[in-house]
């Protein structure tokens, strides 16, 4: 029986990569997950106690790390500061948690010899024109923008390294924009969702013609674990699922299907720095490991996101007046 350790497993992507393993595997999963403002100890509750641990504390704490190492056979590493705008306002804890905490993770993993598989993101490789037919492949250079992006950069290069150097044992994913249930309300989807929920009117930055290259994040999770079980040592992986949109169509998605008419939303202030597009060519995943994702079709997978936030209330609302307050002060 696999004994995985998964950080950031409070989170969004890492709470439903859980499940997925739980559901899919007969391992057992512990959670390192230091309960940030994105982590919600609800996000892995009810799940079988004879094969889920949970502990918190940080990415960053060298000791508890190695401990924790020591009794696991992979660890798949999620804990991140996840949110571009967040990275805008106070690049610091972006800094210590995406690098030094995956430093960290790596040093332990090099102690051990354990496997380990990294979780990024394709705002690696920066942003491509609208009109372009171009999207971004394993062979794409890194031009990261924002100080989100430039710390996952720098984390990725971290394990390119340490496999290199040191014989680590890792493989890397760079996945594009995922939706699904459990996802913080600061993010672009949960946003306007509970906005319209709660009777206001979705928010787009600007003129709202940036693409997002969306996937469901159990087509995620299931990428992942298609790279442990068959994926190449040292080598990186791209996870898409061909959901390229506009956000203004997205937003006009979500308000028909919220009942609403397709232009009750507002134009707010850009990011500074906004990436205009991104896009991913998954070729490699899905020729040479056999991935292809469960949930093709965008509009269903986002009723269901709908319904799932429409049917959880209790688990968003707690965060939902901190994070619009917080977007006033940007006019956003
Ligand atoms: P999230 O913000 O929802 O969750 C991050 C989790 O990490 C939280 O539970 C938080 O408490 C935890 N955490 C933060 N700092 C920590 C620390 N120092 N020690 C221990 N735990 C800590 O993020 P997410 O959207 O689920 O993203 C997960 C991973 O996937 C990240 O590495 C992110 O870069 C990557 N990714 C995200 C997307 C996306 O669309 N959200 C796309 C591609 C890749
Ligand atoms: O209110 C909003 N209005 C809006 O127009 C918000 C919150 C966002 N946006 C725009 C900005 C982006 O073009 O929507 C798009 C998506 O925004 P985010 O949800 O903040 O995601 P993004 O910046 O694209 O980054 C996400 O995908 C890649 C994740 O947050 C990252 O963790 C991941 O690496």
């Amino acid at each position: 029986m696999t004994a995985y350790l998964v950080t950031g497993g409070a989170g969004f992507i890492g709470s439903n990569f859980v499940r997925h393993v739980l559901d899919h595997t007969d391992a057992t999963v512990t959670v390192l997950d230091l309960l940030t403002y994105a982590g919600n100890r609800q996000s892995v509750e009810g799940l079988p106690q004879d094969r889920f641990t949970f502990v918190q504390g940080d990415i960053c704490d060298a000791r508890l790390v190695d401990q924790l190492v020591a009794n696991s056979d992979v660890v798949v590493h999620f804990a991140a500061e996840s949110h571009n705008d967040n990275s805008l306002l106070d690049p610091s804890p972006f800094v210590s948690t995406n690098l030094i905490g995956t430093f960290t993770l790596l040093e332990a993993v090099r102690h051990h010899g354990t496997r380990y598989h990294h979780i990024s993101t394709d705002e690696v490789y920066g942003d491509l024109e609208l009109d372009e037919p171009t999207r971004f492949t394993e062979a794409t250079p890194y031009n990261p923008s924002s100080p989100y992006s430039s710390t996952k950069a720098g984390s990725d290069l971290l394990v390119r390294a340490w496999v290199r150097s040191f014989g680590v044992q890792a493989t890397i994913s760079n996945c594009s924009n995922n939706y699904g249930p459990y996802q913080h309300v600061e993010k672009f989807i949960p946003r306007q969702i509970t906005n319209v929920i709660d009777g206001g009117r979705p928010k787009l930055y600007g003129a709202g013609l940036n693409v997002r290259d969306w996937i469901h994040a159990d087509d995620h999770s299931a990428a992942v674990l298609r790279i442990l079980e068959a994926g190449t040592i040292g080598e990186t992986y791209l996870i898409g699922a061909d959901g390229e949109k506009n956000n203004q169509e997205v937003v006009e998605t979500i308000l028909e299907l919220l009942g609403q008419p397709r232009d009750a939303y507002d134009h707010v202030n850009d990011r500074p720095g906004h990436d205009l597009r991104y896009a991913i060519d998954s070729t490699k995943l899905r020729t040479e490991l056999g991935w292809a994702p469960a949930y093709p079709d965008f509009e269903a997978g986002l009723a269901a996101t709908i319904a799932w936030y429409q049917a959880n209330e209790g688990w968003w609302r707690p965060q939902k007046a901190a994070t619009e307050a917080k977007y006033a002060t940007q006019g956003q």
